[in-house]
């Protein structure tokens, strides 16, 4: 039913070339009101993806992509008991309006996990004690740095394959590059709410004027008098850092979100798009996966203020740095 041709390629499945799906390649685009019909074994278990190769540009910028898990025939193999998967897509979505930019080849705003952004990614729910897998496809034009705090974890699986035992490293981030899966597993045995994203911090954000100044420290006090003068809620942000954005309430237009948002149990989160938190907790039913709410520290296991003294900070200028006198320094070049 699209208005132009298509095809559907099968990202990292094994298959007769005629089935591979590059329009013009592997046989003819698909025109605008007709079925073709795919037919293949599969041969291997995995997780794979597929997309259009037929102005791919344009198809995929406006979301034609998904997944494609296929599991192991013996249920034996590599078991789990907790399975995720996130499809990385990333859209160009100027605020305001509803059809993302199609001609965008690097300045994408809203970078999303199954085509959703930070605070509408479910958590990631899980019992203390289970084996999780979570995995990660990167159908977007970059790659994504994908960090998990509270635990190390091991890469089990690529779209090439399993990895087997004797050639798996630990690891707390894994980078998932563009047009490829990483599939990683640990044993969920730390209770907790731990934080999940993509470590490209601007990938945390949703979208924002890119042609933003920086004012951090500088003094806007005379220049908002004046501007009130013309506008009298004028509001200076900024100044401290951007978090001041996150936890105002500023107009938005229809169809975007703030730039920083979401609330945990002390404050605002200042996150956005690909974020989110797994929910590691003792007894949580097997097909469970309801957000048990915020995690209580036992006591004695949160940060505090220190109110006692402060060491000095060291300074260039201060006696305990030594500056190497002039006369040691040799010139012999
Ligand atoms: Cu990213």
């Amino acid at each position: 039913r699209l208005p132009e041709h298509t095809s559907v390629h099968w990202h990292g499945l094994i298959l007769p070339s005629g089935m591979d799906g590059v329009g013009g390649l592997s046989h003819p685009a698909i025109p605008p009101g007709k079925t073709f019909v795919y037919e293949f074994d599969l041969t291997k278990s995995g997780t794979f993806m597929y997309h259009p190769h037929a102005d791919e540009m344009v198809q995929m910028a406006m979301g034609m992509m998904g997944l494609f898990i296929v599991h192991p025939r013996d249920p034996a193999f590599m078991p789990v008991d907790r399975d995720f998967a996130f499809l990385l897509a990333a859209y160009d979505i100027d605020p305001g309006t509803y059809i993302p930019r199609v001609a965008e080849m690097t300045n994408f705003n809203m970078w999303t996990w199954n085509s959703r952004i930070f605070p509408d990614i479910d958590p990631l729910v899980v019992n203390k004690g289970d084996r999780v897998r979570v995995r990660c496809g990167n159908l977007t034009m970059t790659n994504h740095p994908i960090h998990m705090h509270g635990y190390d974890f091991e890469v089990t699986c690529t779209d090439g394959g399993w990895v087997p035992k004797s050639a798996r490293w630990p690891e707390v981030s894994i980078d998932i590059p563009v047009g490829a899966m990483r599939a990683y597993e640990f044993d969920a045995i730390h209770e907790g709410d731990w934080a999940i994203h993509c470590h490209k911090s601007h990938h945390t954000m949703n979208a924002m004027g890119h042609d933003l100044p920086t004012f951090i420290g500088t003094d806007k006090r005379r220049v908002t008098q004046m501007i009130r003068r013309q506008q009298p809620g004028y509001m200076p942000m900024g100044t401290a850092g951007m978090a001041d954005m996150g936890e105002m309430s500023m107009e938005l237009p229809d169809n975007t979100i703030p730039m920083m948002t979401g609330w945990g149990p002390f404050g605002p989160l200042e996150m956005g798009g690909m974020f989110s938190v797994v929910k590691v907790r003792e007894g949580i039913a097997p097909d469970d996966y309801s957000d048990p709410g915020w995690y209580v520290n036992p006591p004695g296991t949160q940060a505090y203020e220190w109110t006692g003294d402060m060491p000095e900070f060291a300074r260039a200028d201060g006696p305990a740095t030594q500056v190497t006198p002039k006369s040691h320094l040799k010139h012999d070049h």
